[in-house]
C-alpha cells in the first residue's frame, strides 16, 4: 500500500478561510513516512501556507521526483493536480507544464539526492531559465528512501549512522541557486514552522524561480551525533538572517514592530514581505552579499536560515520567451495553424 486515505470528517468549528475551506481541505492522504521525519513538518507548512493564502486547490500543480521527499505531495493538497516524475526529472516536467499553462501555481518538491545528484543539471537549468515556480528541496543529507547513503549535500567530515565520515566536498544548494540566477532564495528548517510558513507564502507569490532549501532531518538515518543535518545540530548552529511575516495584498498592513527593526519588501502583486531584522546590515536585495554572508557563516560552522535574496522585479521564462498568455489547450485552430502565408513569412524571416 502506498498511501492511506484520510477520513473527510471535519470538526464543525474549524476556522475557514474566505473561500470557505478549512485547513483540512488542503491536506492529502495519511503520511507513511517514519514518525518524526522532517518532511512531514514541511508538508504541514505547505498546507498552512496554502490555507492562509486562500488558494483554490485546483489552481496548484505539485510535481516531484523520487525519494521519501518526493512522496510527500501525496500527503498535502489532495485536490490539486499532481505528477510524480522520474528520479531527478521534476524540473523539466514543470518547465513543460508551465510553458503549456501559466495560470497554475507550480510547486516542485524534491530531495537532496533527487536534485543535487541525478537531477543537478535539471535543477540548474530550471533556475537559470527563471521558471515561475516554488522549488523546495527537503534536505536531509542522505538518500533516505534507499537506506541512508550520503547525498551530495552531506558536509565533508559529517558522520553516517555507522560512524563513517564523508570525504567528499558538499554542494550547497542555496549558494548554487544564487549563482544560477534564482530570483528568490531562502533556507528554512523543518523544525521552525514560524519561519518556514511565511517563506513559503512569499515564494508562492513570487513571479519567477523561487528556491527554498529546507533542512529536514531524517530520523531513521541522519539524526545522530556527527551528523550536520540532525535536529540538535541545526538548532544549535542556526543563524537566522531575518524573521518574516508575509501579508497578502488584501490584508491591511500594520506595523507592530519597533521603527528601524523592520524592512518591508514589496512583492510584484502589491503584497508585502515584512522582514523583522536580526542583523541590521543584512540586505536581501544584494546577490553577491548573500553569497558572501553564506560563505562567511558556513566557514564558522553556522547554518544560515531565512530569506537570503529576493529580486525586486523578477522576470520569468514566459516574459523572456514572449509567449502567449492563454494556456495552450485554450488556443483554437486559427491560432495554432495560422496558414501557409504566415508560415512562408516566418520562414522568410529566418533566411
Ligand atoms: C534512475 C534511478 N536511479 C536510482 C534510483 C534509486 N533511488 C531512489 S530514491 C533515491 C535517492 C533519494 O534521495 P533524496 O532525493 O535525498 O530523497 P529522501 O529519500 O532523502 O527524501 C535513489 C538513489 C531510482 N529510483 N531511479
Ligand atoms: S527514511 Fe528518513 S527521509 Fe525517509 S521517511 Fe524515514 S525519516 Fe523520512
Ligand atoms: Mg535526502
Amino acid at each position: 500500500m502506498t498511501y492511506l486515505a484520510k477520513p473527510k470528517l471535519h470538526h464543525p468549528t474549524l476556522p475557514k478561510n474566505k473561500l470557505g475551506f478549512t485547513r483540512r481541505d488542503y491536506e492529502g492522504a495519511i503520511s507513511t513516512l517514519c514518525a518524526g521525519c522532517g518532511h512531514d513538518s514541511i508538508s504541514a507548512a505547505i498546507i498552512q501556507a496554502c490555507f492562509e493564502l486562500e488558494i483554490e486547490p485546483h489552481r496548484v500543480a505539485k510535481l516531484s521526483g523520487i525519494g521519501c521527499s518526493s512522496k510527500t505531495p501525496t500527503y498535502f493538497l489532495g485536490s490539486s493536480h499532481g505528477f510524480n516524475s522520474v528520479h531527478g526529472r521534476m524540473p523539466s516536467v514543470v518547465t513543460g507544464a508551465n510553458l503549456a499553462n501559466r495560470e497554475l501555481i507550480y510547486l516542485g518538491v524534491s530531495g537532496d539526492g533527487d536534485s543535487a545528484s541525478i537531477g543537478l543539471g535539471q535543477f540548474a537549468h530550471c533556475m537559470r531559465r527563471g521558471v515561475n515556480m516554488l522549488y523546495i528541496v527537503e534536505n536531509n543529507g542522505v538518500y533516505g528512501l534507499t537506506k541512508g547513503q550520503f547525498s551530495a549535500t552531506a558536509d565533508r567530515g559529517s558522520k553516517s549512522k555507522k560512524g563513517v565520515a564523508n570525504t567528499d566536498a558538499s554542494i550547497d544548494m542555496v549558494m548554487l541557486a544564487l549563482q544560477l540566477g534564482a530570483t528568490y532564495v531562502a533556507r528554512g528548517f523543518s523544525g521552525d514552522k514560524e519561519q518556514l510558513v511565511p517563506l513559503i507564502k512569499a515564494a508562492i507569490e513570487h513571479r519567477g524561480a523561487a528556491f527554498i532549501d529546507v533542512i529536514s532531518p531524517c530520523v531513521a538515518f541522519n539524526n545522530h551525533p556527527g551528523s550536520t543535518k540532525s535536529y540538535d545540530y541545526v538548532r544549535e548552529h542556526n543563524e537566522a538572517v531575518n524573521f518574516l511575516d508575509f501579508m497578502p495584498p488584501r490584508a491591511p498592513i500594520t506595523t507592530e514592530y519597533e521603527p528601524g527593526s523592520v524592512q518591508a519588501v514589496m512583492m510584484h502583486d502589491g503584497s508585502t514581505l515584512v522582514l523583522r531584522k536580526l542583523h541590521a546590515d543584512y540586505d536581501p536585495h544584494d546577490r553577491i552579499a548573500a553569497m558572501n554572508h553564506l560563505a562567511e557563516h558556513e566557514a564558522k560552522g553556522q547554518v544560515v536560515t531565512g530569506l537570503l535574496y529576493v529580486e525586486r522585479e523578477p522576470e520569468d521564462l514566459h516574459a523572456n520567451l514572449n509567449t502567449v498568455d492563454a494556456p495552450l489547450n485554450k488556443l483554437g485552430e486559427r491560432e495554432l495553424c495560422p496558414g501557409a502565408a504566415t508560415l512562408e513569412k516566418f520562414n522568410a524571416s529566418l533566411r
